[in-house]
C-alpha cells in the first residue's frame, strides 16, 4: 500500500515536471566551429620529439580556430594505424601523421582517403619513393619535413674538412631502424666510410632516438675495449647518454672523442659551446605554424604544396654564440 502511495506521489511530481531530464546543454557555438585535427606522434622519445608536439600544441590551439587530438604512440606504427581508424571513426577534419616508419602506411592511408578526410605528412618520409619527389600515391595531401640525406653529408663532409687524412674510428648509434631519419643520415655515413678508406666503423647499433640507450651502447662498447675516436649520434639525445657514459670513464667528450649529432636542441647547442658536442646539424621540429598554414589553405579551398623542405643549418664552437642559442625556438 505505502509503495503505491509513494509511486502515485511520483507521478504526481512528474506531471508537475519535476523530473524532467535535465535541458540538453545547447552545443557550445564555437566548439562546434573548431576545426578538428587528429594528430598521430611517434611518441616522446627525445627532445626533438616533444618540441614537435608543443609547436603543433601552440599553432593548432582552440584560440587558433583548432580542436587538437594527440595520439602518443609510444614509437610503434601499430598504435599510429589504430589511432588513425579511431580519427577516422570520429569523423576529424584533417589527420596529421609523424609516421614512425616509412612502409606500411597505404592501407590505412586509403581508408582516410575514401572517408574524405585530408592527410598531412610531417616529418619523416612515409615511403622511400617519395624521397626521389615522385608524388607516389595520392594518400596525403601535404608532406613537410626535412631531407635526412642533407643533414647526414652536412656531418660527413664537416668529419672530412676537420680530420682530412687522420684515420677515424667510428661508432654509429642509429635511431629507429627503418623510419627516414635514421635511413638518410645512414646513407651519409655509408658513402662517407666508402668514399674515406681511412675511416673504420668500429661499431653500429640502434639507440632508438633515445638517451638511456645511447648510454648503454657507449658503456658496452667501452666494457669490452673498443678502440674508437668518433661518436656519430643520430640525434642529440643519444650524443647526452653517449657523453654521459664516456665522462663516467674518465673521457673528455669533444676532445679523446669527437661527437657529431643531429637535432641542434638548445640543450645540445650548449654543449657545442662548452666543447661536448663537437658538430651538431640542425633538425627542425617546429612544424605546428606549417601545419597550420596548410589547413588554412585547404578551408580556403586552396592547394598547399605536396612536399615542404623545411631550412635547416649546422653548428660548430666557431660559429655558435650564446645569442643565436638564445634566439632558437627549441
Ligand atoms: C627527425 C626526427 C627524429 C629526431 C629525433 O626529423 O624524426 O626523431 O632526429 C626524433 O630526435 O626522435
Amino acid at each position: 500500500m505505502k509503495i503505491r502511495m509513494i509511486l502515485f506521489l511520483l507521478v504526481i511530481v512528474c506531471l508537475l515536471g519535476g523530473c524532467a531530464a535535465p535541458a540538453a546543454v545547447p552545443p557550445d557555438e564555437t566548439y562546434e566551429k573548431l576545426i578538428v585535427v587528429g594528430f598521430s606522434q611517434v611518441g616522446a622519445e627525445s627532445d626533438w620529439r616533444n618540441a614537435n608536439t608543443r609547436s603543433m600544441q601552440q599553432a593548432l590551439s582552440a584560440e587558433n580556430g583548432f580542436r587538437l587530438i594527440i595520439d602518443d604512440a609510444q614509437q610503434k606504427k601499430e598504435r599510429q594505424i589504430t589511432a588513425i581508424r579511431n580519427f577516422i571513426h570520429q569523423g576529424v577534419d584533417y589527420i596529421v601523421l609523424a609516421p614512425t616508419t616509412e612502409d606500411g602506411w597505404d592501407t590505412v592511408l586509403a581508408e582516410a582517403k575514401a572517408a574524405g578526410i585530408p592527410v598531412i605528412i610531417i616529418d619523416r618520409m612515409i615511403d622511400s619513393s617519395l624521397a626521389t619527389g615522385d608524388t607516389g600515391d595520392q594518400h596525403f595531401t601535404s608532406w613537410i619535413g626535412s631531407d635526412f640525406q642533407r643533414q647526414g653529408d652536412a656531418a660527413v663532409q664537416w668529419l672530412e674538412k676537420q680530420f682530412g687524412e687522420q684515420p677515424l674510428r667510428i661508432i654509429h648509434l642509429q635511431g629507429n631502424y627503418g623510419s627516414s631519419a635514421q635511413v638518410g643520415r645512414t646513407t651519409s655515413l655509408e658513402k662517407g666510410l666508402d668514399r674515406n678508406p681511412h675511416w673504420t666503423l668500429v661499431a653500429r647499433d640502434s639507440g632508438d632516438f633515445t638517451q638511456a640507450k645511447g648510454q648503454e651502447l657507449v658503456e658496452a662498447y667501452l666494457a669490452s675495449g673498443l678502440d674508437f675516436n668518433v661518436i656519430f649520434a643520430e640525434n642529440d639525445n643519444m650524443a647526452y647518454g653517449a657523453i654521459d657514459a664516456l665522462k663516467n670513464a674518465g673521457i673528455t667528450p669533444g676532445e679523446d672523442v669527437i661527437i657529431v649529432s643531429f637535432d641542434a636542441n638548445r640543450r645540445a647547442l650548449e654543449m657545442v659551446m662548452n666543447g661536448e658536442i663537437n658538430f651538431d646539424v640542425e633538425c627542425n621540429p617546429l612544424h605546428g605554424p606549417r601545419v597550420q598554414a596548410v589547413i588554412e589553405q585547404l578551408e580556403r579551398g586552396e592547394t598547399p604544396p605536396r612536399f615542404t623542405f623545411v631550412d635547416e643549418t649546422s653548428f660548430d664552437a666557431d660559429s655558435l654564440t650564446q645569442q643565436i642559442i638564445d634566439s632558437r625556438g627549441y
